[in-house]
């Protein structure tokens, strides 16, 4: 009799030391606590999810696929399968002499990009579903394919996809432990914190200083129409990238001029 008290407090000592960590989930940390490793929660918090999947880890890619892009406007090849949850390695070619990009979305995601470009045709997207592979270079994304689906890859640059310049991803399979992932939910902070319709507010992710550009994870551009995502923008004065660093959090006034997008107002965020 006191045997089996013991193990049933040794089994209750078992449980609730289980139950801690979806505890702690739940609460919404995602700092790098030994509970996240234990959990094999490695995902970087910049990985949410899409309608299409989300971010992959190097150190989780199962298959690296060679895909090449053509001044005949032409992806090869122009169709892939994956299974679901996989993990996979995109290495773009860009075997032509001139730029193109390769970005994954829905189809409602690449029309709409589409348009954009065509109103904005220097904006550069360095969001993680996509590269801009200059000639003879390769560029790569790494995709977890979260969610089952038929999906486009695309090359937005005005004309490109007009002419074809696209191909299609299928997502088959069922979910399997390792495709369940925890849903991160997309930070809506940058919605909310827009002050006004002038200021668009945004993360800086990198500082090019040779070039005078900004990488900027942003929210609406309400001035522009446009929805958030990370840009490359120029700025109207390289003095604006003293005293900004990656990490950054800032409000910025951005306008089109000749086609290109530019920064004419920068601070940080109150
Ligand atoms: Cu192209």
């Amino acid at each position: 009799m006191k045997k089996f008290k013991l193990s049933t407090l040794g089994l209750l000592a078992a449980l609730s030391s289980i139950t801690v960590v979806p505890t702690v989930w739940a609460s919404g940390n995602h700092t790098h606590s030994p509970i996240d490793t234990n959990m094999k929660v490695d995902h970087p918090i910049e990985a949410e999810e899409s309608a299409f999947g989300r971010q992959g880890m190097t150190k989780e890619v199962t298959r690296t696929i060679d895909i090449s892009m053509s001044d005949m406007m032409r992806f090869t090849p122009d169709s892939l399968n994956v299974k679901l949850g996989e993990t996979v390695r995109l290495r773009i070619k860009n075997n032509g002499k001139i730029p193109h990009e390769f970005v994954l979305g829905t189809k409602a995601e690449i029309s709409e990009h589409a348009e954009l470009m065509k109103q904005n045709p220097e904006m550069e997207h360095a969001d993680a579903n996509s590269a801009r592979v200059a000639p003879g270079k390769t560029g790569e994304v790494i995709w977890q394919f979260t969610k089952p689906g038929k999906f486009l890859y695309a090359c937005l640059i005005p004309g490109h996809w007009d002419a074809g310049m696209q191909g299609s991803v299928t997502v088959t399979g069922t979910q399997t432990a390792s495709a369940v992932v925890p849903v991160v939910v997309a930070d809506q902070s940058m919605k909310s914190m827009t002050a006004d319709d002038k200021y668009t507010s945004g993360e800086i992710k990198k500082v090019d200083a040779a070039q005078g550009k900004l990488t900027i994870k942003h929210g609406d551009i309400k001035n522009l129409g446009m929805p958030g995502m990370t840009m490359i923008f120029k700025t109207k004065d390289p003095a604006m990238l003293n005293g900004v660093k990656a990490g950054d959090a800032v409000q910025f006034v951005v306008e089109r001029k000749d086609g290109a997008l530019i920064i004419t107002e920068l601070k940080k965020a109150p």
